[in-house]
């Protein structure tokens, strides 16, 4: 099998040395799109921005307005994306669907995100390169990159010993020229005599990208072929794209947000008090005060049954209290704000039949 399998990879590479011209994969559609010159960013982007930081809205919710275009290639091809090799492939650059790829044993594709995969044979006339990227404009408050791969290789038993690892590295470039600015991820396969034969199985990925926030940068997949024909490989790319991991911006990470869409009022009103105190982030993580005085009414509102109006009310003026003094300690508010906010919630018809 092992022989059969180096036979036909043998076949494989010489059919390639004899059939292809030095090639370049920069497909029709990439070219078409080039001239197109898509607009990144979107002219309302800053708007967006602006609107968020000056907004006193009940809820303020962040989008990201731009995106990585067809990251997850459901176009079925690589629209959006400049894909390129430098020297002549083992299997090219490709979008595909499910069970397709290179053979030689290797588990099928598996689209991880909708129908398709981008993919290619991370094998060639090495020392070579096959590169993936596309521009696009950072906003949002913990922008990060995300994307799932896969990776499978065999060095196979070939005469030759191959002693350097292929790579794929993720990279931010200069748009302008080109210029690596970071790398943000890096995966060595290891040498033959390390891994002969590897299995990445289908990984997800995600690495910060806020220092980059307001300016385009080059997203680029880098996979370097150090030697000739080391053995048939498959590498799968899908679900590529910019997800923001703070939704209301407001410093805390979603993943430790009690509240995902704060409400940012410009001041704290509940009970229908006018009391003139600026609503401000808490010392939690993530709240505001009226974050935590809404959370707190919706709580003790949802215990309300029509008889237990006395001790839910009480419950409520005392926990608004504990609140208070924590506000109070942090500076946030002063003494006669904290006795106003507290005479309020006295004041308040809380609990209340929500009819
Ligand atoms: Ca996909
Ligand atoms: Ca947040
Ligand atoms: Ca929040």
């Amino acid at each position: 099998m092992k022989h059969f399998k180096t036979m036909y990879y043998l076949l494989f590479i010489a059919a390639i040395m004899v059939s292809c011209e030095k090639e370049t994969t920069t497909l029709p559609e990439n070219s078409k799109l080039n001239e197109q010159n898509f607009n990144y960013p979107p002219t309302n982007s800053k708007e967006i921005l602006g609107k968020k930081m000056t907004s006193n809205n009940l809820l303020n919710i962040f989008e990201i307005s731009n995106q990585i275009y067809n990251g997850s290639f459901e176009s079925g091809d690589f629209s959006g994306w400049n894909v390129d090799v430098d020297s002549e492939p083992f299997y090219p650059w490709v979008v595909t669907g499910y069970e397709n790829g290179v053979g030689f044993g290797f588990e099928e594709t598996q689209p991880q995100d909708g129908n398709y995969v981008a993919m290619n044979g991370f094998d060639g006339s090495g020392p070579m390169t096959f590169t993936m990227y596309q521009d696009v404009y950072i906003d949002g408050c913990e922008p990060s990159l995300s994307w799932m791969d896969r990776i499978q290789w065999d060095y196979i038993n070939l005469e030759e010993q191959f002693s350097i690892s292929r790579t794929l590295e993720v990279q931010i470039r200069d748009p302008e020229n080109n210029n690596l600015l970071e790398t943000l991820y890096s995966f060595s396969t290891g040498d033959e005599n390390e891994n002969p034969t590897g299995d990445t199985g289908w990984q997800q990925h995600t690495v910060n990208l806020s220092s980059y926030v307001n300016s385009t940068v080059r997203i680029y997949f880098l996979e370097s072929i150090p030697q000739n024909f080391s053995g048939p490989a498959q590498i799968e790319f899908d679900d590529i794209k910019i997800v923001n991991l703070d939704s209301d911006c407001d410093g805390c990470p979603d993943s430790k947000d009690p509240y995902q869409y704060s409400d940012f009022s410009q001041y704290l009103e509940f009970g229908g008090c006018n009391l003139g105190v600026k609503n401000k982030l808490t010392r939690n993580c993530g709240a505001t005060m009226a974050d935590e005085i809404n959370a707190l009414i919706a709580e003790i509102n949802a215990q309300y049954n029509g008889d237990n109006y006395r001790e839910l009310h009480s419950e409520f003026v005392t926990r608004v209290a504990q609140l208070t003094y924590y506000w109070k300690l942090d500076r946030q508010i002063t003494s006669k704000q904290r006795t106003a906010i507290s005479s309020c919630a006295w004041r308040a018809n809380i609990p209340f039949l929500d009819l």
